[in-house]
């Protein structure tokens, strides 16, 4: 196992007292990255305890440690999961050979192009949550929302140590940039699409943990599958904090279905919004509006880059030791198309179809907390459900990308669709009503009229004080 070193400057797992180049190059940026956490990452709070998890391990049993600690404070550190003993790239063109402990040269922007990527979306939903910290339903939630933010925060130390160890120059340059974007920023926004989306309330909020941070966690998977070690290592670990993230979006999704279903059955006319609750059609349509942002992170349906990424065996399928064929060169996709206004279906080449092959695991693994929401509203008697779009359905990127396909999937008009576009989007009178229901409840024990409270966090009771505020 890696010996970790919890006394150092960067906490780490790396032997990073034993390389002081890297250790001087990320020792120069870590006051660059505390300046954007002050900055650009929770507005106010900073001075406040936080009743937090950190890493401390990378070992199943014990990898965190609890306490109260003040963000700022935070140790950030530098975890790889344990290396595998003999580990073979499990899939492309090398399927068999040795991984890749040093950069291959010949991946060399394939590989920079994937850390920077993916390390652009952590700062930047950070960014995105900045102001929530103002509004939280209850303390439990609050201190939720500060342990995503800085377990992002680790998350794009982790990128960044990549960049430093194997991109020299490049890499120093790319992890400065990791901290200029801005979501949002028109000039310098952030490089993925769902990362430029304002989250202005905690419905946006639930909605983006669980169905963005769920990208992630594909996205993760893809990349654990990485015949080049160290991002493989990198991730594998990431995802063992990103599980709590997506718990926090689907369980507080869970719990506004649970208080939605407990006020219609309040009142006789089943109406939420005059009880201070969030109807269900607002529920779906911020449900419809995340999902769509979100199917987009998985690049087009058909990609070049993806195939060639599978080929030099740099970014896999998710949990790629279950499939039979992993060369993946004979497979078809049968892929729907639009051709003369109309849906066909064309064969793709199955490595060309592997943005689909991942969107289509992550379909599925959103429809499983769907089900479990309206099994929520089944036991409380209520008939309505929710349910998932269509993947074709308000599209930005790919082969779907601004066509007028409504939520079952079926091409409309474009004046039908816009016509129709607030029944299935949030529209700005949904917006109005959700912002006047973001009121901060910081007594310990209370909650939000708008959502359920929760079970507590590490065998601790709900009313317990996850955040100091006093
Ligand atoms: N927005 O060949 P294509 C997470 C661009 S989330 C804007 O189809 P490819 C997290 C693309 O760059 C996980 N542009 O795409 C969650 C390309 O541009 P160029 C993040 C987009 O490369 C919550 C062109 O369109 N992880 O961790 O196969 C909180 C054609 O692209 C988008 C990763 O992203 C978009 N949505 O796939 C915190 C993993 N999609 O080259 C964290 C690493 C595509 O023509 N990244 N484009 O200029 C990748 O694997 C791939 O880059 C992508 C895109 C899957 C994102």
């Amino acid at each position: 196992m890696s010996n970790v070193d919890l006394t150092a400057k960067i906490p780490n797992n790396v032997d990073l007292g034993h390389d002081k180049r890297l250790l001087r190059a990320l020792e120069q940026w870590q006051p660059d990255y505390l300046r954007w956490w002050r900055e650009m990452g929770p507005s106010d709070f900073l001075e406040r305890e936080v009743y937090l998890r950190t890493a401390v391990a990378v070992d199943a049993a014990g990898w965190a440690h609890f306490d109260y600690v003040k963000m700022p404070d935070y140790r950030w550190g530098i975890f790889l999961a344990d290396p595998v003993g003999d580990r073979r790239i499990g899939f492309g063109d090398h399927v068999g050979e040795p991984v890749w402990q040093v950069l291959p040269g010949e991946h060399r922007n394939a590989l920079r192009r994937l850390v920077v990527t993916q390390g652009d979306t952590e700062p930047a939903s950070v960014e995105q949550q900045r102001l929530l910290g103002h509004t939280a339903p209850s303390l439990y939630d609050l201190r939720n929302l500060f342990q995503v933010n800085v377990e992002e925060g680790r998350h794009l130390w982790a990128m960044v140590y990549l960049l430093h160890s194997f991109f020299g120059r490049d890499g120093r340059e790319e992890a400065e940039a990791l901290l200029e974007r801005r979501s949002g920023d028109k000039d310098r926004p952030r490089i993925l699409g769902a990362f430029n989306q304002p989250i202005e309330n905690w419905l946006d909020f639930f909605m983006f943990t669980m169905f963005t941070d769920r990208d992630g966690k594909y996205q993760l998977l893809a990349l654990a599958e990485s015949g080049f070690d160290p991002l493989s290592r990198t991730t594998r670990f990431m995802l063992t904090e990103e599980a709590h993230h997506m718990f926090v979006g689907e369980t507080g999704v869970e719990r506004i279905v649970v208080r939605t279903a407990e006020l219609m059955k309040a009142e006789p006319n089943e109406d939420v919004r005059t009880q201070g609750g969030i109807d269900l059609a607002t529920i779906q349509r911020h449900l419809n509006l995340w999902f769509a942002l979100s199917l987009d992170l998985f690049g087009g349906e058909i990609s070049s880059n993806a195939a060639s990424f599978f080929a030099a065996g740099l970014k896999g399928r998710h949990h790629e030791e279950r499939y039979d064929d992993h060369a993946a060169l004979g497979g078809h996709y049968a892929m729907p198309v639009v051709a003369d206004g109309k849906l066909g279906e064309q064969q793709v080449p199955l490595r060309n179809a592997m943005n689909e092959v991942l969107r289509d695991a992550y379909v599925d693994d959103c429809q499983r907390a769907v089900d479990r929401w309206n099994r929520r509203l089944e036991e409380a008697g209520v008939s309505e459900r929710l349910y998932l779009a269509s993947k074709r359905f308000y599209r930005q990127i790919g082969l779907y990308a601004g066509l007028p396909f409504d939520p079952e999937g079926r091409l409309q008009e474009a004046a039908e669709w816009d016509r129709r576009r607030s029944e299935w989007l949030p529209s700005a009178a949904d917006r109005e009503y959700i912002q006047g229901l973001m009121h901060p409840v910081y007594e310990r024990g209370k909650i939000a009229s708008w959502i359920a409270p929760a079970k507590g966090l590490k065998g601790l009771p709900f009313d317990h004080e996850y955040v100091r505020l006093g």
